[in-house]
């Protein structure tokens, strides 16, 4: 039994640093993204509860500041999901407005079709409540798989939406085609005809306009940022201004990725590095003679009548790999014995405090596989990644958002209510150590002295 060691999930670098931990606030209803507001509050969205819950940390005081009543959710990748404040909130600007991404059914019937959009409400300080709804962007393809739907400002004032690959080609969604490499035409773009939009990251005017320096693809500008992702849930600027993206990994090869405009993250294509390693793409879509309705889908093993094409046969000269994986293995690594090497990357921050020596500049990755909060140390530019991922906080959670105290020495993480995970000792399990929950980790050893 020496070989499930081998799993590259179980012999990661344990942190040695002490931290106090205790429970701010449970009773969430699926908490999926906190912000820390100017108001010192957390800001979160419950992704099930259709809320925007105002926490204050200090006390475990919540208020809430506005119950969707338009949302769609009926998987655990859909509901109410990013939030973005606007770096004038409270500030006496005006511009008081929160951002918000959700799932919602475009049919007034009794069919469903699941869209997403990203609206922006205006914060009322007086009542603590937040109005005037305003959609930003509508329409945009979402289904009950691989979601994504993180929302982040950027330092140019304009606002980024990460979108899924559906759950394409994958599971019970296995007939459909995965759209990450698929382009909009000038036609569509007029016609405001955003289906291509799956497996992207989008950067939109916070009025939802395309703005005149996006990149073009294909010899059109569109919202599209960067292309080839599969279900990035994890999205960050840091502080020299460069975006970095979580990306979901097959049954390998989770990603940390740096975001450059134009650029292509190889999904479907390529998994992680371009390597040939442990990863075929297999269409399912373009199954023959058997068409793919007639197959029973296996992750591991495809039958003959659907393609597969190695990585290598593939190339473009935007793709871009990523920083690091969780986990690239070995080409010969023995699925059925050891298992997938992945965490399951949820929501991610980027750590710029002096607090806790030799974090300052790193970025704070979250799994859900396996109750864990990944650190990553940049280079001195952030563009490059220094040694392992160092693992903290390992309990029976699913981890999946993180934001960190502007002093540095508190981490704040939400916890899936429900699901499954990996208990301390690596067993899967679907008993959660603290569901529903804020959890804060303060930071107890020596500060940098330096
Ligand atoms: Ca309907
Ligand atoms: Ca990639
Ligand atoms: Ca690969």
């Amino acid at each position: 039994m020496t070989a499930l060691a081998q799993n590259p999930r179980d012999q990661h670098i344990v942190g040695p640093e002490l931290f106090t931990s205790r429970t701010v606030v449970s009773g969430l209803e699926n908490p999926w993204d906190i912000a820390w507001g100017p108001d010192d509050h957390l800001w979160i969205t419950e992704r099930t509860g259709f809320r925007i819950t105002r926490l204050d940390p200090a006390t475990g005081a919540k208020r809430v500041a506005l119950v969707l009543d338009d949302v769609y959710q009926s998987v655990v990748q859909d509901g109410l999901l990013g939030i973005a404040l606007h770096p004038d909130l409270l500030r006496g600007s005006g511009r008081d407005w929160v951002f918000v991404s959700y799932t919602y059914d475009r049919d007034p019937g009794e069919s469903v079709e699941r869209r997403i959009r990203v609206r922006r409400y205006t914060y009322d300080s007086a009542s603590q409540a937040l109005n005037a709804p305003v959609d930003i962007i509508d329409n945009v393809p979402a289904h009950d798989d691989h979601g994504a739907g993180r929302l982040v400002i950027g330092p140019d004032g304009q606002l980024y939406f990460s979108r899924g690959d559906l759950g394409s080609n994958f599971l019970t969604n296995y007939c459909n085609p995965i759209r990450s490499q698929d382009l909009p035409s000038a036609d569509d773009v007029r016609a405001r005809d955003w289906s291509t939009y799956q497996g992207k990251i989008l950067r939109l005017g916070l009025d939802g306009s395309i703005p005149d320096d996006n990149p073009m693809f294909a010899g059109v500008r569109s919202h599209i940022y960067a292309i080839g992702l599969r279900n990035t849930q994890g999205m960050v600027f840091g502080p020299g201004g460069l975006l970095y993206a979580s990306d979901h990994g097959p049954s390998t090869d989770d990603e940390l990725n740096l975001i450059v405009s134009g650029m292509n993250y190889g999904w479907p294509r390529v998994a992680g590095y371009r390597d040939d390693r442990a990863y075929v793409y297999a269409n399912w879509s373009q199954s023959t003679p058997t068409p793919c309705g007639s197959l029973k889908f296996d992750g591991i093993r495809p039958p003959a009548s659907v393609p597969q094409s190695k990585e290598s046969e593939w190339s473009d000269a935007a793709f871009t790999p990523p920083l690091t994986t969780f986990f690239t293995v070995a080409a010969d690594y023995d699925f059925a014995t050891l298992g997938t090497a992945t965490i399951a990357p949820g929501g991610i921050d980027v750590y710029a405090a002096p607090a806790i020596p030799d974090w300052a500049n790193s970025v704070l990755i979250t799994g859900m596989r396996g109750g864990g909060l990944y650190r990553v140390k940049l280079g001195p530019d952030g563009r490059s990644v220094v040694g392992e991922p160092v693992e903290y906080f390992r309990n029976a959670n699913r981890y999946r958002d993180v934001v960190v105290s502007p002093d540095g020495r508190r981490i704040y993480l939400s916890t899936d209510n429900f699901g499954t995970t990996a208990d301390v000792a690596g067993g899967r399990t679907s008993r959660l150590g603290n569901p529903g929950a804020v959890l804060e980790f303060t930071y107890t050893g020596p500060t940098a002295s330096r």
